[in-house]
């Protein structure tokens, strides 16, 4: 498929992409200038979602905090959110500086999570900023969670739940990894249903809130665009149009 002026593509930028993954509340600047400059090649209607990497996932595990595990301290909610809206500020920055019209859009403001656990992100903002010619740049935060005081909304989830409201072409997911790996350890090149895959997908090996390779595969499958899984060396071609890594769909 090649990208042409009426594709809207949802693109997700790992934690790891953008931080430091190890170590607390660091940016990896040089990774991020050039996902941004690849970035900036996207032509179309964009919508960037960066995750937490060491931002987030080190504030959410030292207060007991994942998807499902809330929390009702008030401090607890400000230190996760503080530190996602400043990874935030780096990754809008890096974007504007490479060109791209990029404006923040914070979650935590925008979605609740229901007491079953679904996740309802406001979207028409959004698509609004899209129709006025930006790039929103949303990330996963802490969300109100029914019942349960705050809990954690990946950028995972936050993909499929504007993939769907936005009625996206194309889905990348640009993480530390060139594609979902099989049980040899080679890249998976189509996963059609997670039951071809359940034993090859393994948890993330640092620290990891939200469920690592196997919740993302699960989420993308969920989606009607297809989705691809690809690490920073394939974020050109998917830029370009292309189908790095593991293609869903
Ligand atoms: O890295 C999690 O987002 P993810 C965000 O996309 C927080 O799973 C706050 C831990």
């Amino acid at each position: 498929m090649t990208a042409n002026r009426a594709t809207t593509t949802v693109l997700k930028l790992g934690g790891s992409v953008v931080t430091e993954k190890d170590r607390p509340e660091t940016v990896d600047p040089a990774s991020l200038r050039r996902a941004a400059e690849s970035v900036a090649t996207i032509t179309g209607r964009l919508v960037v979602v960066h995750g937490g990497g060491s931002f987030g996932h080190h504030h959410a595990a030292e207060h007991g905090v994942s998807n499902t595990e809330g929390t009702n301290e008030d401090a607890a909610i400000r230190s996760i959110h503080g530190a996602m809206k400043r990874l935030n500020g780096a990754v809008v920055d890096s974007l504007a500086e490479a060109g791209v019209p990029a404006v923040p859009v914070h979650p935590f403001s925008a979605a609740v999570r229901t007491a079953e656990g679904t996740l309802r992100l406001g979207t028409d903002p959004v698509a609004a900023m899209l129709d006025a010619g930006f790039v929103p740049v949303l990330h996963g935060d802490t969300v109100i969670h029914d019942g349960t005081g705050a809990t954690i909304v990946s950028g995972d989830e936050l993909v499929v739940a504007l993939a769907g409201a936005l009625g996206a072409d194309r889905v990348g997911v640009c993480s530390s990894v060139p594609g979902v790996y099989d049980a040899e350890g080679d890249v998976i090149g189509r996963i059609e249903s997670f039951e071809d895959v359940v034993d090859a997908v393994g948890a993330s090996d640092t620290t990891d809130v939200t469920g690592g390779m196997a919740g993302k595969v699960r989420e993308l499958l969920s989606l009607d665009a297809p989705a691809y899984v690809f690490d920073i060396d394939g974020l050109d071609a998917f830029a370009a149009g292309g189908t790095p890594g593991t293609e869903i769909e």
